[in-house]
């Protein structure tokens, strides 16, 4: 299996267990989805995946996207998820000072009216370095890296958590804690 043929089939399975599972798999709250149903339901819609493409997928994932239960019957997106069917619970943490949101510049106008909002997203996501929010950035046009003043908001009651993955996630950043 060539590295562009994963790529491909991580993004398919990026958009099943985070945003569109209606292909005859069910996600339970935590975002967990049975392996035998996920490979079945895949192979109706003509993908070929077996349980060996799986674990290379979960294991390479430059973001560690997902997991696999440790029984191995179950795998998950950690993160990221838009469906109404999970409402994941993550770890709350104490965050960092500052984390960082890559966003682009044309979406600048509507924030600074309106702060960062999740979108259809079930969180804001930050990250704990400039790098990786600078890639999330361009996926959207000319990037810009947005500071935010996390542990002053934690300091105001801002909840914030940690998924497994390292992503910081909140529900809403108001402009005032946000250094252009
Ligand atoms: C923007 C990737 C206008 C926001 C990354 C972003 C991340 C606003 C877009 C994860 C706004 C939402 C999530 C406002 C926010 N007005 N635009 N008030 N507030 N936005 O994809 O953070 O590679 O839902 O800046 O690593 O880009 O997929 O969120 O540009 O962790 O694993 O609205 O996705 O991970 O876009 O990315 P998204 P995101 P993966």
């Amino acid at each position: 299996m060539s590295s562009k043929q994963l790529d491909e089939t991580s993004k398919y399975l990026s958009y099943v267990l985070r945003h569109e599972p209606h292909i005859g798999i069910q996600l339970d709250t935590e975002g967990w989805a049975n392996i035998d149903d996920l490979l079945a339901a895949a192979t109706r819609e003509g993908r070929i995946i077996d349980r060996d493409m799986l674990q290379t997928i979960v294991a390479t994932s430059d973001k560690k996207r997902f997991a696999i239960s440790s029984d191995g019957q179950r795998i998950r997106a950690v993160q990221g998820h838009s469906t109404a069917s999970v409402s994941r619970e993550h770890c709350e943490k104490v965050p960092p000072e500052l984390l960082y949101h890559g966003t682009a510049t044309r979406f600048l106008g509507s924030i600074r009216e309106q702060g960062l909002m999740a979108g259809s997203r079930h969180h804001v996501h930050l990250s704990q370095d400039a790098q990786t929010a600078t890639a999330v950035g361009q996926r959207y046009g000319k990037p810009i890296v947005l500071e935010i003043e996390a542990l002053r908001m934690h300091q105001q009651g801002f909840k914030f958590f940690q998924a497994e993955n390292g992503v910081w996630l909140t529900d809403h950043v108001p402009f005032c804690f946000i250094r252009e």
